[in-house]
């Protein structure tokens, strides 16, 4: 059984590696597929811990199956656990599903989380799924993926409780199965083409998918917000800022500024002509305390407003000279200027770090209050492209000291000729605030004269039934109903997210497809009489989408895939029987050489089916002769019943097109 394992898992990193330098040693025809599994009745191989002090081990203390499972113990700080590196076994630009049980100890909350490092070395930590308790609990067809920029990367367990131990079994990671989007609905943003613009919040990691992005272009593609990665404490780089200070005697007014971490999506939308709304600037929360100490330290004192005017200043404008230079086709037609600086009451948030105290501003510790906001939109009206359109963002905005409070603001702002609009994030729920509510703040808001955002809508609902959802798509369809009333007023509807399983709030369920990429009742529920909405085109495709169905079921009995004896031997890598196609075949004028061979090299391997992602999600373009080639299920058009065709090919569950 142990012996058995090991054995997998050389044959797979040997498979992985084959992008690198050991690509020219192999044999053209490798697996495609990663399948790695532990049972932890025998080993825990693989596994080491994150804070070096853990103990590791099988135990028999408990289990989900079998009789043993990875017992984590030794563990002093929350973030100590157990971590297993993917990148030297997963390709980039793929994306993978993890399955796992995992418990810890009585009442805590158990993570799973992934890390990498950046192209610049700084590490980042995204959650992926947290449950609570003491209870095994599943991690279902949790999906993980990164980019070719990035290295060591890790998936890892960790808990609240540092004093907990964690046990984790029936571990595996795999191929994501490739997954038909429904083709036969009708797409979002073609429905209210009329209205506004729809757009989604995405990031990245989502370029791995193919289902995702074929979901997000039909659907989302009006406009993008970076969830993470434009936001300030992913843009300001304190190791560049530190050098320019070195370099200019000392100048510490000059915060340097990287895009580094946004780099793949903007490159997508800046080659697919997708707008962007950047997000944000100015905010209280994932902002760095070090832009506002003396000497840009970690734990210097506080700057002066004066030099914190300079700094801010020149930070946006750095952020859009950076953005104008390496971006020159992106269209970034919005930008939230501020983002938050209003609570509930109408008051500006406490002065503070947001690190030590959650909520508090460092902003309005540097300037005293919420004066910082007119400088914000002065600076940002001087440098942004002059068509882009700035806005003023928060949350709870129908609620009404907030709501008043913003209105205020925004007059005096718009009297001035600094600002276009105002943002509603929306993350509601069924049970508040009613439609009603909502509508009123509509009201209010577009009685500024100002254009309206809805920039980050979900909807959580605590009933998961599927009367819950039921309830939920009423209720989104009441507030459809509202934002179409003010139309007039309103130029963009933002989603934060595109499935369930990948949002902030996954528990409640909050968007409109779930994690099979299908859509749910709220979505039907919003694409219903819509007055003037364009007539909806779709495309039957029935018959082919069964057989995608098909190559999904049987990729996904890749567990007994032979592997080989040892890493030397080639058993795996045997070619596999080849035809040369000489028909016309693929969507252009093409000749296909050999079916499969997207790349055009002469074989078929793991790069045919990178590249064909890539294609298929938009960041590659394919030649006339790799399009035909690639047409494997050959319909005329290259897409992802084709890439489920290759990988049904690479794992040798066909063995021919
Ligand atoms: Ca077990
Ligand atoms: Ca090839
Ligand atoms: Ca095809």
């Amino acid at each position: 059984m142990k012996s058995k394992k090991l054995k997998k898992l050389s044959a797979l990193v040997l498979a992985g590696a084959v992008t690198g330098t050991m690509a020219a040693l192999m044999p053209s025809s490798v697996l495609a597929a990663v399948d790695v599994s532990n049972d932890f009745e025998s080993n825990v191989e693989g596994w080491t811990g994150r804070g070096g002090v853990e103990v590791i081990e099988v135990s028999d203390e408990s289990a989900h199956g079998g009789s043993s499972a990875m017992c984590v113990s030794g563990r002093e700080k929350s973030w100590n656990g157990p971590q297993f590196r993917i990148d030297e076994i997963c390709e980039p630009n793929v994306e993978y599903t993890v399955n796992a049980w995992a418990k810890s100890e009585w009442y805590s909350t158990l993570s799973l989380s992934m890390e990498y490092t950046d192209s610049a070395g700084d590490r980042h930590y995204s959650n992926l799924k947290s449950v609570q308790g003491d209870q095994w609990t599943e991690f279902s067809d949790v999906k993980v993926s990164f980019t070719d920029e990035v290295t060591n990367v890790y998936i890892y367990f960790e808990c609240s409780d540092a004093s907990c131990k964690i046990y984790v079994d029936d571990f595996s990671i795999k191929d994501a199965p490739i997954i038909p989007i429904q083709e036969d609905i009708p797409s979002l943003k073609d429905v209210y083409k009329n209205y506004f613009k729809i757009g989604t919040a995405i990031g990245p990691p989502n370029l791995s998918s193919p289902s995702f992005m074929n979901l997000f272009e039909k659907h989302f593609s009006g406009s993008v917000t970076l969830g993470n990665e434009m936001k300030p404490d992913y843009v300001l780089d304190q190791r560049a800022t530190l050098a320019y200070m070195e370099e200019n005697s000392g100048d510490d007014t000059n915060p340097q500024v990287s895009f580094e971490a946004s780099k793949k999506m903007l490159e997508y939308c800046s080659k697919n002509n997708i707008p962007v709304r950047g997000h944000t600037l100015v905010w209280h929360s994932q902002t760095p305390d070090w832009f506002f100490k003396e000497g840009f330290s970690n734990d210097g004192d506080w700057v002066s407003k004066e030099k914190m005017i300079q700094r801010m200043e020149n930070y946006i404008k750095n952020v859009m000279e950076t953005l104008e230079k390496e971006y020159p086709d992106l269209d970034i037609y919005a930008w939230d200027v501020v983002n938050e600086a209003w609570l509930d009451d109408g008051k500006p948030r406490t002065a503070g770090s947001n690190n030590v105290t959650n909520g508090n501003s460092a902003w309005v510790q540097v300037f005293g209050d919420n004066s910082f906001i007119e400088y914000a939109f002065k600076f940002a009206r001087q440098y942004a492209p002059k068509d882009c359109k700035l806005y003023y963002n928060d949350y709870n905005e129908y609620i009404d000291g907030k709501t008043n409070a913003i209105i205020e603001m925004a007059t005096d702002l718009k009297e001035k000729g600094l600002i276009d609009g105002i943002g509603m994030q929306s993350h509601l729920d069924v049970s508040f605030p009613s439609a009603s509510q909502y509508k009123k703040a509509l009201e209010k808001f577009a009685a500024t004269g100002l254009d309206i955002q809805i920039t980050e809508l979900d909807v959580t609902t605590s009933d998961t039934s599927e009367a819950g959802l039921e309830k939920q798509a009423q209720y989104y369809s009441d507030i459809f109903d509202a934002i179409v009333e003010y139309k007039d007023n309103i130029s963009a509807v933002v989603l934060w997210g595109v499935t369930d399983d990948q949002s902030w709030r996954a528990a409640k369920l909050p968007l409109l497809f779930d994690s099979k990429f299908q859509a749910k009742p709220a979505f039907y529920a919003i694409v219903d009489d819509i007055p003037d909405a364009p007539a909806v085109t779709t495309t039957e495709t029935s018959e082919t989408t069964e057989e995608s169905s098909e190559i999904t079921e049987e990729s996904s009995v890749t567990e007994e895939t032979t592997v080989s004896e040892t890493e030397e031997s080639t058993d795996n890598t045997t070619d596999l029987p080849i035809e040369t196609v000489e028909s016309t075949s693929g969507s252009g004028t093409g000749t296909a050489t050999l079916l499969g061979d997207v790349t055009c090299d002469g074989g078929i391997d793991v790069r045919d089916v990178t590249l064909l992602n890539q294609y298929i999600v938009k960041m590659a373009d394919l030649s006339e002769d790799a399009l035909a080639n690639a047409d494997v299920i050959a319909d005329g058009t290259v897409d992802l019943k084709d890439l489920g065709q290759l990988k049904k090919y690479l794992i040798k569950v066909i063995d021919k097109f």
